[in-house]
């Protein structure tokens, strides 16, 4: 009896073993970068995708936040040559791999009721459709879109004009159509990296920048600009991929639950952002007791508005066919989400 129990025991425990052995096989570490700090927008974002991929799978989720392994250009060059299974690049530097992807810097083309932009990035054939295929021929796996809040303008000097900002050297992201974008504006449009945003600043190579009111605050901006505008022209937009071959390469339970984290973080990521760009402004004010905090009325608002059919021409000049029809889906899109 005891000689069985011995040889059973052994047996189960070779099967125990085994089992073992074939999870530890399928259990992976993917490696995720991401262009912000770990409690900014995009890093919160991450942060839910990789606690819903290790709740739902035996995979573990290493996350990259910025200036860990370099600029934004660098991330998504290792997320395509495999070295990185995941990569959070804004439109603003993929518009210089995928001129399609600059669409989201026609100005005044998104709402600015957040609600309807939520409801856009939710249900826009242009965003689940379209760009999926465009990503693709880049070797990525689009698996959300998102918004990270109205973009502000913070400057040296205060604005109320494209008159104004004559002269003024504005930083924007590296793509093409931002630069067309603040020349429209009336600025002086000087595409720098992230990580050179503060120093040139500082150093006043550049006299402004824009960004989204939780960058603004984090990246302490507001110490070296006394004056924040709002024009009401965009909502800073984000996006998260994976490398396609990688992705192609799971099995469909693991696609699926890739899938269903990235939208867990998406629902998450509208959410922790509701009352943010408030409670940016109070940080920032309290901060700097010197800050300007201005919203151009409709009128003030009109003659960057007016520029907003310049921009969209040398969209469509950049993208042709593609991008026209992609601005049609995205103009449908946009109407079907108004309130
Ligand atoms: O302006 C930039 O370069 C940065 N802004 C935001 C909101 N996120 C990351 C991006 O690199």
């Amino acid at each position: 009896m005891t000689v069985y129990r011995n040889v059973l025991a052994g047996s189960l425990l070779a099967a125990a073993t085994s089992i073992a052995g074939v999870t530890a096989v399928q259990a992976d570490t993917w490696r995720y970068a991401f262009e912000e700090a770990m409690d900014e927008v995009q890093g919160k974002f991450a942060q839910k995708f990789k606690e819903s991929i290790e709740a739902n799978s035996d995979h573990e989720i290493q996350l990259f936040p910025f200036g860990t392994l370099g600029e934004s250009t660098d991330i998504m060059e290792q997320t395509q040559a495999g070295i990185l299974q995941f990569v959070d690049q804004s439109p603003g530097f993929t518009g210089a791999l995928i001129p399609e992807a600059q669409i989201f810097f026609v100005p005044y083309l998104l709402p600015q009721d957040e609600e309807e932009v939520a409801e856009f990035f939710r249900t826009s054939t242009a965003i689940h459709e379209t760009f999926p295929k465009l990503y693709a021929e880049q070797g990525l796996e689009l698996l959300s879109m998102f918004p990270e809040g109205a973009v502000g303008i913070t400057t040296r000097e205060p604005f109320k004009s494209p008159e104004d900002l004559d002269e003024m050297k504005i930083r924007v992201m590296t793509n093409p159509l931002l630069v067309e974008s603040y020349k429209a504006f009336g600025a002086t449009p000087t595409p720098l990296p992230t990580g050179e945003i503060y120093g040139a600043l500082q150093t006043g190579i550049v006299q402004g920048q824009e960004n989204p009111t939780f960058y603004i605050e984090s990246s302490k901006y507001y110490e070296v600009n006394d004056y924040l505008t709002y024009i009401g022209h965009n909502n800073y937009t984000s996006a998260i991929m994976a490398n396609k071959d990688f992705f192609d390469g799971l099995s469909d339970e693991d696609k699926q639950v890739v899938r269903d984290a990235s939208d867990a973080a998406f629902e998450y990521i509208l959410e922790y952002q509701k009352g943010l760009t408030e409670k940016s402004i109070e940080a920032i004010k309290a901060a700097n007791p010197d800050m300007v905090v201005t919203t151009l009325s409709e009128e003030e608002r009109q003659p960057f508005k007016d520029s907003a059919a310049q921009v969209e021409e040398a969209f469509i000049g950049m993208t042709g066919d593609s991008g026209k029809a992609l601005l049609e889906q995205f103009k449908a899109d946009l109407d079907a989400v108004k309130k």
